[in-house]
């Protein structure tokens, strides 16, 4: 037998909101754009690494290379909020401003450097 009262009261119990944070989405060896910034900065990486850009923040960024011919970045896709990623594979060295299409004052700089 069980308790008809606990289980009504369980079954009318608000199911619970997942909490969805950002710092989940804050990946070392990736650049992890959060409240509207690309952490640190610049952006230093070495040829032939992989530059992966994942979004931390609860609304969506692409980001784009001002000088696209600088580095192997041009730009990513739209990176949905809370987990959308792109990753790059590099080999250009070269130094580029970065910024986001949709919120132009989120500004960057990236820099690929000889190993
Ligand atoms: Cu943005």
């Amino acid at each position: 037998m069980f308790s008809t009262m606990s289980s009504v009261a369980s079954s009318l119990a608000p199911i619970p909101t997942p909490t969805v944070t950002a710092s989940a989405y804050i990946l070392p060896g990736a650049v992890s754009m959060n409240d509207w910034a690309f952490g640190d900065e610049p952006i230093v990486i070495y040829k032939n690494e992989r530059l992966r850009w994942v979004n931390a923040d609860g609304l969506a960024h692409r980001i784009v290379a001002d000088s696209p011919n600088a580095t192997d970045f041009r730009s990513t896709e739209e990176l949905r909020p809370f987990g959308g990623e792109q990753s790059f594979d590099i080999t250009k060295v070269g130094t580029t401003g970065i910024h986001c299409a949709i919120h132009p004052n989120m500004t960057g700089t990236l820099i690929v450097r000889e190993r």
